[in-house]
């Protein structure tokens, strides 16, 4: 399992300090409440980086109405398509190629689920780059 940490601000360092004192590990500073091991987050307004070259989270939950920043952070530019071609981030963006830090924040009004994936490194069908997004009660 892969997190990203930045430990800026004293309230980290204090966290940081406290694990280490209480002989937890370290990386327990960094879970997030929303993330599980199986790489499942629910959220109304919610934002899952594109790592190389996976994302990070397989399995996402959001109610209708609510949003997804898809945050490219890798070296390689990512994306995210729905299988059946009815949202992009490239509507957002303006282009399928999101680098380093690139945002591109989707309203999702129309329950369903949904299959995602980057044209780079997966595929429509759910391989490689991809997972689920489920929007309202499907
Ligand atoms: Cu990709």
């Amino acid at each position: 399992m892969v997190q990203e940490c930045f430990w800026e601000g004293s309230e980290m360092r204090l966290r940081l300090i406290l694990a280490l004192v209480a002989g937890t590990l370290v990386l327990s500073a960094c879970g997030s409440d929303e993330g599980g091991a199986n790489g499942f987050l629910e959220g109304s307004d919610v934002s899952v980086n594109m790592f190389d070259n996976r994302f990070e989270y397989a399995e996402i939950h959001i109610p209708a109405g609510g949003s997804v920043n898809w945050v490219g952070a890798g070296r390689n530019a990512h994306n995210s398509l729905d299988g059946d071609g009815s949202w992009s981030t490239e509507d957002v963006f303006g282009s399928l190629e999101q680098h380093d830090g690139d945002e591109a924040v989707i309203i999702y009004t129309e329950p369903g689920e949904y299959v995602f994936f980057c044209t780079f490194h997966g595929n429509s069908e759910g391989a490689g780059m991809a997972g689920t997004l489920i929007v309202g009660d499907a």
